[in-house]
């Protein structure tokens, strides 16, 4: 029987974008600085001139999976993470901008074979999002070890 499993500790070539929405950027900031700040903890070069870490920014959630889709088709990269955050009480076409958002990024990430890591909080409220994004947790930090997991599995089962 294998037992497969994706480690948090081949930092060592692995390149990395994280694609952020500026929408709310006041949450989608803190992602990225939880999100950054786990990466380099993990030994990810996370400087301006790093040659690992790529930040691309979108103008929302809605045109993450367009962009991931250039980014994966480039071939540049063992694993994408897109950050956004979409906030039900101000949106009232929340459905459609979570919707396309969370089909496309699987649709691209499932077309290319490269994984993606769905970062995009979704909540009734602006302070769920900041609970969510630094004030009680911060969730970017989550995303950025699900990244590593997914980029380390995905290398030992090509
Ligand atoms: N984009 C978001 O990322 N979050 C939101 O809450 C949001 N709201 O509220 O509408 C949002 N809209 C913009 C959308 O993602 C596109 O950028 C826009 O429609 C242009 O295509």
């Amino acid at each position: 029987m294998a037992s497969i499993e994706g480690r948090f500790t081949e930092a060592s070539g692995i390149r990395i974008a994280i694609v952020v929405a500026r929408f709310n950027d006041l949450i989608t900031n803190k992602l990225l600085s939880g999100c950054k700040d786990c990466l380099e903890r993990h030994g990810i070069d996370t400087s301006q001139d790093s040659s690992q870490l790529d930040v691309v920014w979108v103008p929302g959630a809605f045109e993450l999976p367009v962009v991931c889709q250039s980014l994966a088709r480039k071939g540049n990269y063992q694993v994408l993470i897109t950050l956004g955050a979409v906030i039900r009480g101000d949106t009232p076409h929340f459905d459609v901008v979570v919707g396309e958002s969370s089909k496309g990024i699987a649709s691209v990430s499932r077309d290319t074979g490269l994984p993606i890591i769905f970062g995009v909080l979704t909540t009734d409220t602006m302070q769920q999002a900041l609970e969510r994004a630094g004030i009680k947790t911060n969730l970017g930090w989550n995303y950025a070890l699900q990244a590593l997991e997914m980029a380390s599995l995905m290398k030992s089962l090509n």
